[in-house]
């Protein structure tokens, strides 16, 4: 896109007056995102929906509304000051839908949260709060009287994710499955095990509920003082299973290097901030997690770089048609990065068990009601 068009794409939006600059920002894989600075009142974020990845825009738009229009009301209904930085508020386009389409690509424009910043990392000590807010973030949306779709069908679905491998591997477009051979093997042996959501969704046993698909540290907003504004990117907010934001923030925030990293040796897992995360989570969302819930929040926690090491290495041998790549093998780092991080989630099983088995001793008589 030249970037002289931005301004031509905000116009479509009337609520936008004055604009000074337009310039790019964040770190996603999948969407453009924009700063749009104006003269005076406030700034806004332009995205650039990828509808390759989110191919009906229509009912990514309808889940995030109804998302934003439930968690508003929630906010304002317990009295929470400062609503308008807790939660997105996405404009209309001059037609009236939250998107405007320029015949190519499909945009959206949010109000800027003042004062506000994303962080790549937390310490233990944020951790915690972190945890509170998905937790608090999820009993919110618990009640959410309208049905939300998958905005991308079978998205945390680890049988199908297994599929796309397989298929990526006997297709070899890039010709690159000799190469990665060792790693699908090693992938395979523990596709079983990482496969049993799905088999306990099938029987009844494990429920789905309204998630936010996509927990990592960075796409929360902080105050100055470090406290937790509010949860952006809410794009994968649909139906999965509820350990799911659990597992996945941990696979970046209790990481000790980065999604990317290619040495490998550095990359551990953070028991600190586990056990600070899953605290407050617990604290926060033991009002309507269930027994099976709770009891696989420490599979989540390797399931979820498992199955982005499959999804990077499918994009790998697709030829990196999926996440945008800064250099050859980005996406083959990445895969390796991230099996090298379930492998040490892995050894943190039975500590995990151990401490989520203490909180909900210590939590009493209450959360012991509900189990
Ligand atoms: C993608 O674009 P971004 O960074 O928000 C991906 C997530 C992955 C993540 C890996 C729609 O998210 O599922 O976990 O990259 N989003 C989609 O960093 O595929
Ligand atoms: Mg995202």
């Amino acid at each position: 896109m030249d970037n002289n068009e931005l301004p031509y794409v905000v116009s479509h939006f009337p609520q936008v007056k004055g604009v000074k600059d337009i310039k790019s920002i964040g770190s996603g894989l999948i969407n453009r995102t924009y700063r749009v600075a104006t003269d005076g009142g406030d700034d806004y974020i332009l995205q650039r929906i990828n509808h390759h990845v989110f191919e009906n825009v229509e009912l990514l738009q309808h889940n995030i509304e109804s998302v934003t229009n439930h968690i508003r009301a929630k906010l304002c209904a317990r009295g929470e000051r400062d609503v308008e930085r807790k939660v997105l508020r996405f404009l209309r386009a001059a037609d009236g839908k939250t998107y405007y389409f320029d015949g190519e690509h499909y945009w959206r424009m949010c109000v800027y949260i003042k004062d506000s910043h994303t962080q790549d990392e937390v310490t233990a000590d944020s951790a915690y709060l972190v945890g509170l807010k998905f937790g608090e973030f999820e009993s919110m949306l618990a009640d959410l009287p309208e049905r939300l779709d998958e905005t991308i069908p079978d998205f945390h679905n680890m049988e199908f994710r297994m599929r796309q491998l397989r298929d990526a591997a006997s297709a070899d477009k890039a010709g690159r499955k000799a190469e990665v051979d060792g790693l699908i093997r090693s992938i395979e042996n523990d596709a079983e095990e990482m496969c049993q959501a799905e088999r306990l969704y099938r029987e009844g046993k494990l429920p789905k509920r309204i998630c936010h698909c996509d927990t990592k540290v960075s796409n929360m907003l902080f105050d100055s003082a470090g406290d937790v504004l509010c949860i952006i990117d809410l794009d994968t907010v649909m139906p999965s299973f509820v350990f799911s934001d659990f597992g996945d923030f941990l696979r970046t925030a209790a990481c000790t290097a980065a999604e990317d990293e290619p040495d490998t040796d550095k990359v551990r897992f953070n028991m600190d901030i586990f056990r600070a995360f899953a605290r407050g989570y617990l604290e926060s969302a033991s009002s309507f997690l269930t027994p099976i819930e709770i009891e696989m929040l420490p599979y989540a926690v390797m399931l979820f770089p498992y199955m982005q090491a499959v999804r990077f290495l499918t994009d790998y041998l697709n030829g990196d048609t999926y996440y945008q790549i800064r250099y050859d093998k980005h996406n083959l780092i990445r895969a390796l990065a991230q099996y090298k991080l379930y492998q040490e989630t892995r050894k943190a099983v039975s500590e995990m068990k151990q401490y989520i088995a203490r909180q909900v001793d210590k939590a009493g008589e209450s959360f012991r009601l509900i189990l």
